[in-house]
């Protein structure tokens, strides 16, 4: 790290709180933020972590709307849930506040205040769609339509989330109202916009010259936008849930979402620091990290740093912007409104005092570069196969054989040989590279690292059998003990950012105080004689069921989808009246019904069809008992060409409907009809 920077000041995605927050957030954003925080904390260095809910917008708006509760209930809700669970999984904000505050009313209002008053901003009269029914202009989320680039028909009036295209409402095709479903109509209207074309050359200078070094996916994404030439931004809406527009004549609009969700950086600094927030925002000497998601690279890279430009005041920008991409789960994209997620407040119910393992398996395959996919069998692995397998084994067995061998007092290393002074030479090494990773926000890697650690030390008793040592020379068991157990102090040390309960329980085992970043790649961290708390298992193993019942939640969802999503097949192509009396449909009484042999799907029927009796094979195997169809009547095609279906001839077929998630059912007569009768 660059010295010039006396502190630095890391703020993270403010959530929306119209939801809980779910796996792809914290993957995303928080744990990685969490770990960069944790390690410059060690690292005794001046940090503040900076959090909080996104309490305006849209979602919010629209949520209340469908419960039929204020936006204050529904953020009231959700900040609460958001807040504790996050704590509860031991993310260190400094602040986790809320842009309903007062602090950021002012704030927010104050530098829109300021760009107005210094001529920062266009005034527009434009047409926006207006729902007449519902008295609403319909901004962003308040309209869906065909997108206009890959026609996907569920696009928002802000963005297509199929293929990622930022929209103005008007651009999309076929519109339609959130609230009434009706189809909007044009109405004018007056807005502020912020005209990014006229910070391009600063902002292209500042990224695509200064900031070469930042990740591939934010630094391309900046050059694309600059490239295809920046447009004036509208920075306030027509509602009336968000910080009002502090200007004459703005009576019912507020400051768009995106305008004063990043302010709200500022103000829970403010919040936080009430007489030195400005040294973190206005002191060149400060290092501002922005941790979001691949969604928020535009607003944060170049619509918030002209904003800041505008205001100048010697706001700094922020010195890295290191977005990941998106977590997957189970193969779908996660979804707050499909219920497609894994919510961390469900996880920390159903996974008591699994907070290391969600963020193990988080940072282990963390969308750094390319989007990533949670399942919950790998969850389950990496627990049992690695968490438990490599790390605790590891330290379970050094703290085991040193209450052996020696009451759990530390041993003292006088037979110190080549295989021990080699184990800490390659600890430095392992030290030296977590560090650096984690310095350039490569924290998979440096979990890898940390790991490594783990690994370095159950090779090394592998090698060193103090267990067979024991029989001839304790001097050197005690060496070998005291050598695994400063790698055990190292592990505390090492894990404190990724695993902080894991940490802590270690050190209280290891009677470790106050653990800092430089005891790393030490072999002097426990002193001889210290003693050692009983050992207790750091990780458990996750049994199947556990995984099967949350695979079988996810199964549920989908099927909810699926029927929520359903959609009748559109209507075939006319047929003139002669081709459909050519179809003979018939009533029939079923007489018998058994399964097929060796065909799962099928049942065999014997049919009363009027006239004689007649065989149909049916694939409704997976729906029906045999034995309670018996006795019902069903409508069948009564001249369908005969054919044979695994070995039995089938005389016909009999109809039915098929449900969303694939289920068919029989269709019969509502009443009793003499078989063999037409329908028709
Ligand atoms: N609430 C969008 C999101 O949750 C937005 C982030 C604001 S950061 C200032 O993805
Ligand atoms: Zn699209």
């Amino acid at each position: 790290m660059e010295k010039k920077f006396k502190r630095t000041l890391v703020t993270t995605a403010l959530p929306y709180a119209n939801g809980p927050v779910h796996i792809g957030h914290l993957a995303g954003v928080y744990v990685p933020a969490d770990i960069y925080t944790r390690f410059l904390r060690l690292r005794g260095e001046d940090v503040v972590m900076i959090g909080g809910s996104d309490e305006h917008g849209v979602p919010i708006t629209i949520k209340a709307q469908n419960e039929g509760v204020t936006p204050q209930d529904i953020v009231d809700r959700y900040h609460a849930i958001i807040k504790d669970s996050m704590e509860e999984l031991g993310v260190s904000f400094d602040i986790y506040s809320r842009t309903t505050s007062d602090i950021h009313a002012e704030t927010a209002s104050e530098f829109f205040r300021r760009l107005y008053d210094n001529g920062h901003f266009v005034e527009k009269t434009s047409m926006q769609l207006y729902d007449e029914k519902a008295n609403q202009f319909l901004a962003d989320r308040y309209v869906t339509g065909e997108c206009p680039h890959c026609h996907y028909d569920r696009a928002y009036g802000d963005q297509c989330e199929k293929c990622g295209s930022s929209l103005n409402a008007t651009d999309l095709i076929n519109p339609k109202s959130a609230i009434t479903g009706n189809t909007p109509v044009l109405k004018e209207t007056k807005h502020w916009y912020l005209p990014l074309d006229r910070w391009e050359t600063p902002l292209s200078e500042w990224i695509l010259e200064g900031h070469k070094e930042w990740k591939t996916n934010v630094y391309g994404q900046c050059k694309s936008w600059i490239d295809l030439g920046l447009q004036p931004r509208a920075v306030s809406r027509d509602l009336d849930w968000g910080v009002p527009v502090p200007v004459e004549g703005a009576e019912g609009k507020v400051l768009y979402v995106w305008f004063d969700a990043p302010i709200g950086y500022i103000s829970n600094t403010k919040e936080l620091l009430p007489d030195s927030w400005e040294t973190y925002w206005k002191d060149p000497e400060t290092r501002i990290i922005n941790f979001i998601g691949k969604d928020n690279i535009v607003f944060h890279c170049i619509i918030f740093p002209a904003m800041l430009m505008a205001y100048g005041d010697n706001y700094q920008l922020p010195d890295n912007v290191p977005a990941n991409e998106f977590l997957n789960l189970e193969g779908d994209k996660i979804s707050t409104s499909r219920n497609w997620a894994i919510w961390l407040h469900e996880y920390l119910r159903d996974f008591p005092g699994k907070q290391d393992v969600l963020r193990y398996v988080l940072t282990a395959n963390a969308p750094e570069t390319k989007d990533n996919d949670f399942t919950w069998r790998d969850f389950q692995s990496r627990n049992n196969s690695e968490l438990v397998a490599i790390l605790g084994n590891f330290v379970n067995r050094a703290m085991v054989l040193t209450h052996k061998y020696f009451d759990g007092k530390v041993p003292a290393a006088t037979d110190m040989q080549p295989v021990d002074t080699q184990v800490f030479d390659e600890l430095k090494t392992i030290a030296g590279a977590l560090t650096a990773n984690l310095e350039t926000f490569h924290f998979r890697e440096a979990l890898k690292e940390a790991m490594n650690i783990a690994r370095l030390g159950n090779k090394y008793l592998q090698e060193t059998e103090p267990w067979k040592v024991a029989k001839t020379d304790m001097t050197r068991v005690a060496t070998i003990l005291n050598v695994a157990l400063q790698i055990c102090a190292n592990i505390a040390v090492a894990f404190e950012p990724f695993l902080p309960f894991m940490s802590g329980k270690l050190a209280g085992m290891l009677g470790m105080k106050n653990l800092t970043w430089d005891m790393l790649g030490s072999d002097n961290l426990l002193s001889p004689g210290v003693q050692l708390a009983q050992p207790e298992l750091l990780f458990e193993k996750i049994e199947d069921d556990a995984i099967q019942a949350q695979l079988d939640r996810l199964d549920r969802i989908r099927e909810e989808n699926k029927r929520k999503s359903w959609r009748p097949e559109p209507q075939m192509a006319d047929v003139p009246f002669e081709d459909f009396t050519k179809v003979d449909i018939r009533v029939g009484t079923i007489l018998e019904c058994n399964k097929v042999p060796k065909a799962d799907k099928l049942l065999q029927f014997l049919i009363d069809d009027g006239m004689e009796q007649r065989t149909i094979v049916s694939g409704i195997a997976k729906y029906y008992n045999p034995e309670d169809l018996v006795g019902k009547q069903i409508c069948f095609v009564a001249n369908f060409a005969p054919r044979k279906l695994k070995g039995v001839l089938s005389q016909g077929m009999i109809l039915s409907a098929q449900n969303p998630d694939g289920s068919l059912v029989v269709i019969g007569p509502t009443g009793a009809v003499t078989p063999g009768a037409k329908v028709g």
